[in-house]
């Protein structure tokens, strides 16, 4: 299909539901290649809509209609029309009940999206428009009924049967033909995206929380029965994730009964359909030998993000696709939170900004860039981005910055309030934050709809005479699209003043850090009695999502790198003296000139923090970590990789010789082969395998057998993908039989041979291509597993730009050719992949040409997916 036509749909031509459905039950009969299903629907005008459209037209894809009846007769032809995406129903009356029979094919539904196979077990997703392809419904999010639901299934193949709600009736019921049924009631009206069912043969752990008002609620996790050693910590999370809800929002449970269940194959992380949440395996299973620090973080973030749905999402839910942010922005800053209380609050500030702006900063500098609130979209699953995610996320937290948390909390009890029940906008969100605190977030509703990242650049200047001190800040709005009218934003910036000492300087009154608003395009704030000109410490906590541009001397950064009293900005002035060194390498290898070294006081602020260990090691350890090529290469205007590898190598290797005792000596104190998943056990391994990675930088036998040694006595998968991810970049065959050994070792663990595809998929080694070629024959590679897609083509397109971006363009080619593979089997992870190819302004012109050409070539290829051609035509231009 080419984007010609391809339908655009627009938020400005919103309109209410036409119709309305109060009951909606359903019957299943479930088989693997056939599913029966019968649906009565009790449906009635919607009093509300002006329009006057005498038919019901519902939405259906990918269907075979069986039966179809209004009050209990059956339908004749002409009173109908059918087509491959909508049932019309002529003329019906104002209040009715439709009965609907029909079939569908969980096993060859591919694309994951709807009712499906995994593995042995049956399952949906439904979000955004999946439920359409289980039966014909107004499936839209402001469409929210009372579902309740029947399941029959074969005993044996299908023990287990879960659908939303609460349990009705005894359990499951016997039936002829070895056949048993359960049923479901869920009294929470729900649009169809929530709605979910599982079939299947699971082995489950229960366990039971007491909310705040004393009511007992059923926590089961299910899983394939060899995977139920792996879910102690997922219950434990949900746990956390429960209690802390109430404590920080006073959100409550509802239902008498949460569940989890782990699937193998999906397409994203997971799904919080009510009261049945289903996962990606991925963000379910962890037991330390198979699962690595960061992915024992992930599970609890990920299970907190979709409990926390069931406030922001299921009981206030969105009114349509466009405000996807009203409920993914502010449960990931709910999830961030809950993060940061649960581990370090400076960490995790730390990880989600230095993500935000090497990701989302790149998407929103590219073709894709699009608003938290899009106003147009072709296919919904594209917008599932790093933009409504991650900087949704960003604009509530401004809003909790200028609201303050007593105020912000207030807004949001207003917010669940007021809206229970309803599929809102995020306008109302706003409006409750502003009724509940008389505030006026006029003007700040801009990050709702602009588009791009704005640049702040700050000039500062002191008075000797009057002790004043003036920062002065312009705002420049870069996005790449063609919006017109780029209003000033509101911009939170944090701030502090340095003294010569390190000392923080009081700003008003007791108050060392203040906030303050920007709202014009130039703004100037004077602070009084100021005796020495002062160091600045600006966009503290990252108070905005924005390039903040100011010129700092070397030495002021490193004056902030030893004192600033704000975790991030201390941080962020490592950073920012690593970055100046790194991109002083790359022009002097660029230009052919000598390398510049680094200044002794730089090594010498990295050995003071080296001597002296700090209570927050997992701080200590990010304190100490380079930039990473990502985020460097997302600050250039052209990117030349080989250049920038190189002089982050140079960097790298120079601070590794530099401190090599203290490197050596910290690795050592802080190796203990097999330690717990305790706070201080998992800081101490960050450390110790960052000290590995410098020490490998100086490319000595006696590292190698060192990380040799800690790959092959490792007791955690900590450790042992550490070592691994060090020696998977030797350009040596020797490094073959680490990955023989560790295959043999995990080759039953799905999620751990994902571990070990990536790596070699990311290998800066050579022949790197040629491997990863060879990784797509092997026989545990298959296309309908998106975590295999993701760990073998996903990590080399995304996370392998050395080779990626090959000069013979053979990278590219071999990401396209496995886009088009995909596109017949999955288009929604296809399309994702397809996002790699979007960056193509940021390269050389040569590789601009090869990327064009390979965009061009998928988009003339048919059949193509809207999913695939939204994204390469949209990258084209
Ligand atoms: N709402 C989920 C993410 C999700 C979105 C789409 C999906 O299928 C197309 C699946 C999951 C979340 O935010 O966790
Ligand atoms: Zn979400």
């Amino acid at each position: 299909m080419s984007t010609s036509e391809q339908k655009t749909i627009y938020l400005k031509d919103y309109t209410v539901p036409e119709f309305l459905i109060s009951k909606t039950e359903l019957h299943f009969d479930l088989s693997a290649d056939k599913t029966l299903v019968n649906s009565r629907l009790n449906i009635y005008r919607n009093p509300d809509c002006k329009k006057t459209n005498p038919d019901l037209v519902l939405m259906g894809e990918e269907l075979t209609l069986i039966d179809l009846k209004v009050d209990g007769e059956r339908l004749h032809p002409e009173h109908y029309t059918l087509d491959d995406k909508t049932l019309t129903i002529h003329n019906p009356s104002a209040r009715f009940v439709l009965e609907i029979s029909n079939h569908i094919n969980p096993s060859t539904n591919t694309a994951l999206s709807g009712l499906y196979k995994s593995n042995t077990m049956l399952c949906t997703q439904c979000e955004a428009e999946g439920f359409r392809r289980i039966t014909w419904f107004l499936d839209r999010p402001d469409v929210m009924s009372i579902f309740s639901v029947t399941m029959v299934a074969d005993k044996d193949e299908y023990p287990v049967l879960l659908s939303n709600g609460n349990r009705t009736g005894s359990p499951n019921i016997a039936l002829a033909d070895n056949k048993h049924a359960a049923r479901w009631h869920d009294p929470f009206p729900k649009p169809s995206y929530l709605f979910a069912l599982v079939a299947g043969d699971l082995a489950c752990l229960k366990d039971s929380f007491t909310t705040c008002s004393g009511r007992e609620v059923a926590l089961e996790v299910y899983v394939e029965e060899h995977d139920l050693d792996k879910t102690s910590h997922a219950m434990q999370s949900l746990k956390n994730a429960m209690r802390w809800d109430e404590q920080a929002f006073g959100r409550e449970y509802d239902l008498d009964i949460y569940m989890i269940v782990a699937v193998s194959h999906f397409n994203m992380g997971a799904m919080e359909n009510k009261g049945l949440n289903i996962f990606n395996t991925k963000y379910v299973l962890a037991s330390e030998k198979t699962a690595t620090d960061a992915d024992f973080e992930n599970v609890e973030a990920v299970i907190g993000h979709e409990y926390f749905h069931n406030w922001s999402g299921n009981r206030v839910t969105c009114r349509d696709w466009f405000q996807l942010s009203l409920k993914e922005g502010f449960t990931v800053f709910r999830d961030q939170q809950f993060t940061a209380h649960q581990t370090s609050e400076a960490v995790k500030r730390i990880k989600d900004v230095n993500m935000l702006r090497t990701h989302q900063f790149a998407e929103d500098a590219g073709p894709l860039s699009h608003p938290i609130r899009p106003s147009s979209f072709v296919e919904i699953n594209n917008f599932y981005t790093l933009t409504i995610y991650e900087k949704g996320a960003e604009v509530v937290r401004m809003l909790h910055t200028l609201l303050g948390e007593t105020g912000f909390r207030k807004g949001c009890d207003l917010y669940f309030e007021r809206y229970d029940g309803q599929a809102v906008t995020t306008e109302d969100f706003v409006t409750a934050l502003e009724d509940a605190n008389n505030a006026n977030f006029e003007q700040f509703k801009q990050w709702y709809s602009q588009a791009g990242t704005p640049t702040v650049t700050v000039t500062t200047s002191y008075n000797q005479n009057e002790k004043t001190y003036t920062v002065s800040f312009e705002q420049h709005n870069n996005s790449p699209s063609t919006q017109a009218n780029k209003e000033p934003l509101v911009i939170p910036i944090r701030l502090g003043l340095l003294d010569d000492n390190g000392k923080e300087l009081n700003l008003h009154g007791e108050q060392t850090s203040t906030v303050l608003e920007l709202t014009k395009a130039e703004q100037s704030f004077t602070f009084t009695d100021i005796n020495t000109e002062p160091t600045p410490s600006i966009l503290r906590g990252f108070s905005a999502p924005i390039k903040l541009q100011q010129t700092l001397s070397i030495e002021q950064k490193i004056h902030l790198f030893q004192h600033d009293k704000d975790a991030f900005n201390r941080w962020e002035a490592g950073q920012n003296c690593l970055s100046y060194f790194i991109f002083k390498t790359f022009d002097a290898i660029q230009n052919h000139h000598k390398v510049p070294p680094l200044p002794d006081e730089l090594v010498g602020t990295f050995r003071a923090i080296l001597q002296q260990p700090l209570a927050d090691l997992a701080y200590q350890s990010l304190l100490l970590s380079l930039p990473s090529k990502a985020y460097l290469a997302e600050q250039m205007s052209t990117i030349d990789i080989d250049a920038l590898y190189q002089a982050h190598r140079i960097v790298k290797q120079t601070l590794a010789s530099s401190l090599q005792d203290l490197w050596l000596a910290h690795y050592h104190a802080n190796h203990h082969v097999g330690a717990g998943t305790d706070s201080q056990s998992i800081a101490q391994r960050s450390f110790k395998n960052l000290c590995l990675d410098y020490l490998m930088a100086l490319e000595t036998d006696e590292v190698r057998s060192m990380c040799i040694q800690q790959f092959e006595t490792a007791r955690n998968m900590t450790d042992q993908i550490a070592a691994l991810a060090e020696l998977s970049h030797l350009d040596t065959s020797l490094n073959v039989s680490y990955f023989d050994a560790f295959y043999q070792q995990w080759k039953n663990e799905d999620l751990v041979i994902d571990k070990w595809f990536a790596l070699q998929a990311c290998s800066e080694k050579t022949d790197a291509l040629h491997s990863v070629k060879k990784l797509t024959q092997h026989p545990d590679f298959d296309m309908k597993t998106p975590n295999r897609v993701r760990s073998v083509i996903g990590a080399f397109a995304t996370a392998n730009p050395l080779h990626f971006n090959a000069i013979d363009g053979s990278g590219y080619e071999f990401v396209a050719d496995n886009i088009l593979l995909l596109d017949s089997i999955n288009p929604q992870v296809a399309a994702r992949l397809a996002n790699s190819l979007s960056h193509w302004k940021k390269f050389d012109s040569t590789r601009q040409q090869l990327i064009k050409a390979q965009l061009s070539r998928i988009q003339a290829h048919t059949p193509l997916s809207k999913d695939v051609s939204e994204i390469v035509s949209r990258s084209l231009t």
